[in-house]
């Protein structure tokens, strides 16, 4: 059998690096950067390469998997799990069938796309997701600015003079809310050219330490920002015009600034007054600038106000929507302008059955899962879908949720691995991999400073009996009568598409959109525009143009006015309510971090990832640790007012006294992956609280940075 190589692209992380891959016989052999790739240029990272491993797990589930009266998993057949899946929802009311689909199903447009089918068909409102893990608070933010709630404004680094980053680790990460293949390039470059990249984080990251470090204190970065503004408007420093040209309201930024001078603030951030005031000159001296927040700014009490001051700093300061300061994300396949259209990019338009919080792109709090399953009453969560998501291990108090499973009338995932989450499942459904199915970028490619396309065909056919996850769901659907795109507002959708055929699937959908889309062929309208033609003849992806556009605000907006809005009865409120806290039995603030070699819950099962026998760790201040009688490498508790978690210390002074930082993703008890449970280690979201009143009010986020903890030794775990 010949060796083929395939050129495709990695859908691990938003980057979405060029690949190429060896399979033989079938069989993936190797996969490797692609040089010719134009972003990244023969570029990867561990993770991507350590994928084969993934692919080829022997722990991989291949088949059907059902639970058995012993609670055993044996192999059915799809026909089987189907019927069975689907006659058990014919009992049920569709608004108590719930979905959670993971962080993966954002890297594959026909999953997303179906997901969002299946639940626009249910019309439940128990949609939840990792967004409020992560990144709502960023669209609610946008929501209020903008009235775009789909809109992901992104730094235009290839062209900026300097960037603040606030809570993001792109040298580890790679870059997120931002496709940026060879990020670190991007921002050395910035320097290289007389620029700067600052980088706001409690703890001295690998970024931090590459660049210029500002060290903050745990959720301390509303002050901050608010006290940048104070310099900004006290000095003069504001650009006038432009604040005047793109927004209204800006009286309640001003007000709000205005009580906050760096000196005021300085014992809650712990930035020095003096740096806040020349960091804040430095900003609106460069010649153009931009602010960016990822996950370190989401995840805090504060994460929707946080977002939201992030980007009044780059409008106050003129450098919203022009070169090199923060620019308008639009997908080459304009997801923001469909979801618009098909009615699914909204906010607030309901709200929670329990504790009322607000719906953020059609989905809710994770955090209320386990109460929503447990609480009686009319719309109870009675039934689940889980796909490609472990909420076990990635959402507040997942014990509680594994316990509240028991209460479901059924459990579906679809996943590649029995994880913590579904080997408590009815039904495990084997998903194929990325490698195992064709894909256009959409979604994560819309906030490109280079805006950029690749498709790719499935380079793997797919093994065993794995199915792309549309194709289980399309089948679940239809045997169970559930009305996917001929229901509701997905019909437009549908409806763009030239012809509708009797079963539709992704492809054509995707196809058509590519071609209407802002670089599209129009069907021949417009000469030189993307097909799918073009698309294949163009393996290794097209550069579109240098840039991203600048001069899009008019077209973004959605405010009657045509203005961004400064002051949003929702931000005047949170400004009111702004206070510090701190928990007197609790003096820690505990962060989260992020590892080269790990990726969310499920890349510790890779032989090649966890080699020099990694282990999960807490770092800790070496003051906090002598002040507990911590040693270095030795066994620690951490306790919240939540629960309690013991991995192990490794002191360092990359975290200031009383900041302790924990990676998430850890202490594995799967069914299916047996390294990963080897490996030890704890989940940390068993500190995190799913109280109402610990869920952010406007994004609905989980709190899971600055958490207050104590520290405790311990003895080894047995
Ligand atoms: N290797 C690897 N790459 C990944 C992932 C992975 O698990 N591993 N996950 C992917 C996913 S799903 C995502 S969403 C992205 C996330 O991408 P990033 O957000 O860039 O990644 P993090 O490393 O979580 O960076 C968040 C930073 O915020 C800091 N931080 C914590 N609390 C605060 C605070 O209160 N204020 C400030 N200013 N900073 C704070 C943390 O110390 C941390 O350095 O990464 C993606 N890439
Ligand atoms: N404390 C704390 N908690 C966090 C975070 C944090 O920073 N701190 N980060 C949050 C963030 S940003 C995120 S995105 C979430 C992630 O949270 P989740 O999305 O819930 O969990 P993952 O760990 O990404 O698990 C993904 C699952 O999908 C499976 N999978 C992988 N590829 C595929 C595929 O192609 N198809 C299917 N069907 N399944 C697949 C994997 O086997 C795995 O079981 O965690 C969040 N939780
Ligand atoms: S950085 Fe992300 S997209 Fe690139 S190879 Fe690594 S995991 Fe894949
Ligand atoms: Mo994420």
């Amino acid at each position: 059998m010949p060796i083929e190589k395939h050129v495709t692209y990695c859908r691990i992380c938003e980057p979405l690096c060029g690949l190429v891959a060896t399979v033989e016989n079938g069989r993936l052999q190797s996969l490797r950067p692609d040089p010719q790739h134009p972003l990244s240029r023969g570029q990867a990272c561990p993770k991507g390469i350590a994928f084969t491993e993934i692919q080829n797990d022997p722990g991989r589930v291949l088949h059907p998997l059902r639970r058995n009266a012993a609670g055993e998993f044996e192999q059915v057949t799809w026909d089987q799990a189907l019927e069975d899946i689907a006659s058990r929802l014919r009992t049920i009311p569709h608004d108590e069938v719930g979905i959670y689909f993971g962080n993966p199903s954002a890297f594959s447009y026909s999953h997303a796309l179906w997901v969002f089918g299946f639940a626009n068909g249910l019309g439940t409102k128990h949609i939840y997701g990792p967004g409020s893990q992560d990144i709502n608070s960023r669209f609610v933010a946008s929501s209020l600015l903008y009235g775009s709630v789909a809109q992901l404004p992104f730094p235009d680094l290839p062209r900026t003079d300097f960037v603040l980053m606030l809570g993001a680790n792109p040298l580890v990460s790679h870059g997120s809310a931002i496709s940026a293949p060879r990020i670190k390039d991007q921002l050395s470059a910035i320097v290289r050219r007389g620029g700067r990249v600052v980088v706001v984080d409690p703890r001295r990251t690998e970024t931090a330490r590459a660049y210029e470090h500002v060290a903050i204190r745990p959720d301390g970065d509303a002050w901050l920002l608010l006290s940048l503004l104070h310099v900004l408007f006290s000095e003069g420093l504001v650009d006038k015009a432009a604040i005047a040209r793109q927004s209204i309201g800006v009286a309640l930024i001003r007000r709000a600034a205005a009580a906050h001078p760096p000196e005021k603030t300085e014992t809650i951030t712990g930035v020095p007054a003096d740096d806040v005031r020349r960091l804040a000159r430095d900003f609106a001296a460069a010649p153009s600038a931009t602010a960016y927040g990822r996950t370190g700014s989401c995840l805090g009490r504060y994460a929707t106000l946080v977002g939201f001051l992030i980007d009044v700093l780059t409008l106050v300061t003129g450098n919203l929507d022009r070169a090199g300061g923060t620019l308008f994300s639009r997908g080459v396949i304009p997801a923001e302008e469909i979801a618009e259209r098909v009615g699914i990019a909204t906010y607030a338009h309901s709200k929670s059955r329990l504790g009322g919080f607000p719906e953020v792109l059609g989905a809710y709090p994770a955090a209320l899962m386990a109460d929503e399953i447990t609480t009686p009453g009319k719309g109870r969560l009675r039934a689940l879908f889980v796909t490609a998501g472990n909420p076990v291990l990635s959402v507040p108090n997942g014990k509680a949720l594994a316990e509240a499973f028991g209460r479901l009338d059924l459990l579906v995932s679809i996943d590649l691995y029995v994880n913590e989450t579904n080997r408590h499942a009815d039904y495990v459904l084997p998903a194929t991999t990325w490698l195992e199915r064709e894909d256009y970028p959409i979604g994560v490619t819309s906030a490109s400073p280079t805006p950029f396309i690749q498709a790719t065909e499935a380079v793997l056919p797919a093994y065993g009996e794995a199915r792309p996850e549309w194709q289980i769901i399309d089948d679940i659907a239809r045997r169970a009568g559930i009305g996917m795109f001929h229901l509701g507002p997905l019909r437009h959708l549908a409806g763009l598409t030239t012809k509708i055929p009797a079963r539709l699937t992704p492809r054509p959908m995707m196809e058509a959109l590519l071609r209407l889309g802002p670089h599209g062929d129009l069907f021949g309208l417009r000469r030189g525009g993307l097909n799918p033609r073009k698309l294949r003849e163009n393996p290794h992806g097209i550069v579109l143009s240098e840039h991203a556009a600048t001069g899009r605000l008019d077209q973004v907006l959605r405010h009657r006015g045509g203005k961004v809005r400064l002051d949003p009865p929702e931000i005047a409120d949170e400004l009111a309510r702004l206070a510090p806290y701190a928990d007197a039995d609790f003096p820690l603030k505990l962060i989260g971090l992020r590892e080269l070699r790990s990726h969310n819950s499920w890349h510790h099962n890779a032989p090649s990832l966890m080699k020099g026998n990694r282990r999960h760790s807490a770092r800790i201040n070496p003051a906090d640790a002598a002040a507990a009688g911590i040693a270095d490498g030795a066994p620690v508790r951490i306790r919240s007012r939540h629960g309690q978690i013991q991995t192990i210390a490794l002191l360092t002074d990359d975290v200031g006294p009383g900041t302790v930082a924990v990676p998430h993703g850890w202490g594995h008890a799967g069914g299916s992956w047996e390294l990963a449970n080897k490996s030890g280690g704890a989940n940390v979201n068993q500190l995190m609280s799913t109280a109402f009143e610990d869920i952010e009010r406007l994004g609905g986020m989980a709190h899971l940075n600055g958490v207050p903890v104590t520290l405790e030794a311990c003895e080894a775990e047995a």
